[in-house]
């Protein structure tokens, strides 16, 4: 064989092998994405066509701090229905055909649209519907009775229905992967795409969408809507009693795309301020951080200005949703920023200090945090790559170490308090110990210091150390190069009784030591 030939062979190889394998890291864009949802449930109803609003908005939208924009989906729909408590259609989830011209304005407006906001500087992300389209299309793209819908082969549906199917593609057909490779492609080439939000994705698999991005591109953004609670999963299914961090961890890992952080969002109607901590931006594993995509409400579950206020499925109580944009701001993950409470509802002052100060400190979506539990409320920091954030929701955090001075930013009356610090170091642990120490029942054994996470000084948010083989311990996580002044106490029931360790403080350098030890 010349040589010739066998360098086109061997280039060949290469190349099948760098095009099918596996996509390393997770589709984040560039780490440090801030996203608006461009529209909300009755955006389609809008007066002035949507698209035109967007148009002249473009600059606002890029002065604001917005890098991405989730734009509704492109395809015409000319569905209607009506509940006795709810109407819609057109809004683009029950679609024809790829044709552009939708409700929302004209296949001209939107390309007008797009440029107007690459240049301001936001990239475009459509929303795209492969689960379904309508089964009312005359003139459907896919004709029956060869396997490409759930109709005509149900067990050929890679996931679940939508309502009861009817409407059901069959994803992994190979015609109807195409027909959704080649409009993807489409939207990239001659609409602008620079990503993809995925609807409804429990009805298709993760792994035909990781197929689908391959196709568009694996620099770009992709996010999917995976809302399903664990107990949605069959009883034989691992998922079943699973946590929603793992489920959406699973489907980022099958696709390599992000993910709603559904985790968050649960946390946030059902659980204290504390238990924000427990989504997936919070995860102590930053691969787990760099998945997620934050959000407070959206066209499904908050309220959209017009009809019936939108649909409103499971939407945020008012009282929460500024400090609900304080903490996904100022902490890990992709957050973003529902239109209405933007552009409608007058939430935007707040909003854009918020984008700003996360900017300035440079948090990407898989930064660190650490949680301050002594504190009441939500006390965290954030360590960007240019900045360190602190946010305290609702918290009693009065004392403050030295370094921490007033608060960059305050808002309803001190609910939401974040500083913003020069830029930390990494994070090490440290075990604090305090040896010799024999609390009365109800007495506890604690290490107040001169760090946020010894308290301050102040006893009643002193680090809480545990008995364990014999020895009172207690691991925390602190910036390095630190220098620690510290105590050990034994604190009571009652707030004042407090016994203090004798004589010189304590002192140790984060990150010098691993053990900090103390003695009464
Ligand atoms: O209840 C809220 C939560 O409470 C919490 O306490 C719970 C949560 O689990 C719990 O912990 O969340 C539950 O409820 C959610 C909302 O229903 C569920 C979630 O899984 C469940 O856990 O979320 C589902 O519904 C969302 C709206 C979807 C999610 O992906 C899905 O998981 N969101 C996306 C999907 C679609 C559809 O593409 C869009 O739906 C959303 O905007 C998008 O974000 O001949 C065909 C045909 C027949 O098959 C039907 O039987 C017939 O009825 C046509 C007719 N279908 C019509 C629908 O009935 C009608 O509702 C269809 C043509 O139009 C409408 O469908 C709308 C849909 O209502 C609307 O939300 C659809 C198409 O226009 O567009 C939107
Ligand atoms: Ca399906």
């Amino acid at each position: 064989m010349k040589g010739t030939s066998l360098f086109r062979l061997f280039f060949a190889i290469c190349l099948a092998i760098a095009t099918t394998s596996a996509w390393a890291g997770v589709r984040n864009g560039n780490g440090e994405e801030i996203l608006l949802q461009g529209f909300h449930w009755n955006s389609s109803r809008n007066p002035v066509p949507w698209y035109s609003v967007l148009a002249q908005q473009a600059a606002t939208i890029g002065n604001d701090g917005f890098t991405l924009i989730w734009m509704p989906p492109p395809w015409t729909d000319s569905s209607q229905w009506n509940t006795p408590t709810a109407a819609g259609g057109g809004e683009g989830y029950f679609w024809n055909s790829f044709d552009k011209n939708s409700r929302y304005g004209s296949d001209q407006q939107l390309k007008q649209t797009v440029l107007a906001l690459n240049n301001a500087g936001v990239k475009v992300v459509f929303d795209v519907v492969p689960n379904h389209m309508s089964d009312k299309a005359v003139y459907s793209m896919f004709p029956r009775g060869t396997n490409e819908w759930r109709q005509d082969c149900m067990q050929c549906d890679e996931g679940d229905a939508f309502m009861d199917g009817a409407a059901d593609l069959n994803t992994a057909n190979p015609a109807v992967f195409e027909a959704f490779k080649n409009e993807f492609i489409n939207l990239r080439e001659n609409y602008g795409a620079q990503g993809l939000r995925f609807d409804f994705v429990r009805g298709y698999a993760p792994e035909t969408v990781d197929r689908w991005m391959n196709a568009f591109s694996n620099q770009q953004f992709c996010v999917g809507e995976n809302w399903k609670a664990p107990n949605e999963y069959p009883q034989d299914d691992w998922r079943h009693n699973a946590s929603w961090q793992d489920v959406l961890k699973d489907w980022s890992d099958r696709s390599h795309c992000t993910v709603f952080d559904f985790a968050l969002k649960e946390r946030m109607q059902n659980g204290s301020l504390a238990e924000w901590r427990h989504g997936l931006n919070g995860n102590p594993d930053p691969a787990w951080r760099a998945i997620s995509v934050t959000f407070v409400d959206n066209h499904d579950t908050g309220y959209s200005p017009g009809a019936y206020g939108g649909q409103h499925h499971w939407a945020l109580p008012d009282p929460l949703i500024n400090m609900a944009y304080a903490y996904i701001l100022s902490s890990p993950g992709t957050p973003t920023v529902y239109w209405p409470h933007m552009y409608d509802w007058q939430r935007d002052r707040l909003i854009r200090q918020l984008i700003r100060l996360r900017k300035s400190a440079g948090i990407r979506a898989d930064s660190p945090i650490r949680f301050n539990t002594a504190y009441s409320g939500l006390v965290a920091t954030t360590s960007g790559a240019r900045g360190t954030l602190v946010i305290a929701l609702k918290s009693d955090l009065q004392q403050l170490p030295q370094g921490l001075g007033t608060p960059a930013l305050s808002w309803d009356n001190g609910d939401i308090r974040i500083w913003s610090n020069p830029v930390e170091l990494a994070t090490v642990a440290v075990n604090v110990h305090c040896d010799n120490a024999n609390p009365q029942p109800g007495e506890r054994v604690l290490a107040a210091g001169s760090s946020l996470e010894f308290g301050a000084w102040d006893p009643q948010h002193a680090l809480a150390l545990t008995l364990a083989n014999g020895r009172w311990n207690a691991t925390v996580n602190l910036p390095a190069q630190q220098h620690i002044e510290w105590k050990c106490i034994v604190r009571g029931q009652v707030p004042g009784a407090v016994y203090w360790q004798t004589g010189a403080n304590n002192s140790f350098i984060s990150g010098a030591v691993n053990d900090a030890v103390g003695r009464f």
